[in-house]
């Protein structure tokens, strides 16, 4: 996993601060409390590799005991928001496999943090994974540059600031397909990259959680290697109930 962190132009949320709050910008001290604390709109990139790659130089703050991380303590959906999954992949699973793998994934997340993390899932074939904001929370399939990355998931939100005025804002995830594995179920096929596993595992960092690479965390959900075979992600583990529950 490669964290990497890009902030917003500040003259571009200055300019969105000033054409929605004309007349608090010019008098600061009328300004909603908090807001202008929060710290500026940001996207975390999430990149899980297959085990075996080299542990990335930046990665979150492991917790020995806890194995549990998030993004930023408060960083959380504030309201729920609907996500569209995109169906469409070259290794014949047909749509309610994967709109069922998905859907299992935020099933456990919501099962131990409760049902307001996520909103409904909707299927649409259109929707692709973007690196810029669209305002749509988006999982589908497609190429990636790197064949020893499983998957890719942006997060954008607040960050910063204090704990309570910080949010999540949108999530795109992106299922590798330029690489070796043949994506499907697991369960029925050791020697497929198990769709339902990584998926949990990337709504995880869509609900605020953060990677995990001690290897005393490798039972986690939120561990952040995987590979063919791996469905242990798919259930969550006393770190990741921990965790979302401290969150949520
Ligand atoms: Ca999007
Ligand atoms: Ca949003
Ligand atoms: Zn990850």
């Amino acid at each position: 996993m490669k964290k990497a962190i890009v902030t917003f132009s500040i003259l571009g949320i200055f300019t969105a601060l000033v054409w929605a709050f004309p007349i608090l910008a010019q008098n600061g001290d009328e300004r909603p409390k908090g807001l202008d604390d929060r710290g500026p709109l940001t996207k975390i990139t999430f990149i899980h590799h297959k085990k075996g790659y080299a542990k990335p130089a930046q990665v979150g703050k492991p917790k020995a005991t806890a194995c549990y991380g998030f993004l930023a303590n408060g960083a959380k959906w504030k309201t729920t928001e609907d996500y569209r999954v995109n169906p469409t992949n070259p290794d014949g699973l047909n749509d309610n496999d994967v709109m069922n793998a998905v859907d299992a994934g935020v099933s456990e997340w919501e099962n131990y943090g409760g049902n307001s993390i996520f909103g409904n899932s909707i299927k649409d074939p259109d929707i692709t994974y973007n690196e810029s904001m669209d305002g749509k929370n988006s999982a589908s399939f497609g190429p990636y540059a790197d064949s020893g990355v499983i998957a890719v998931t942006n997060v954008w939100g607040y960050f910063g600031g204090p704990p309570q005025t910080r949010a999540l804002v949108e999530w795109d995830m992106l299922f590798n397909t330029d690489s070796s594995w043949t994506w499907g179920d697991a369960t029925s096929n050791p020697l497929l990259m198990d769709l339902r596993n990584i998926a949990t595992h990337e709504l995880g960092h869509s609900a605020g959680m953060d990677d995990l690479y001690n290897t005393s965390c490798n039972l986690e959900t939120m561990f952040g290697y995987s590979t063919e075979g791996d469905i242990i992600k798919r259930t969550l583990n006393d770190g990741d109930i921990t965790g979302i529950q401290k969150l949520y």
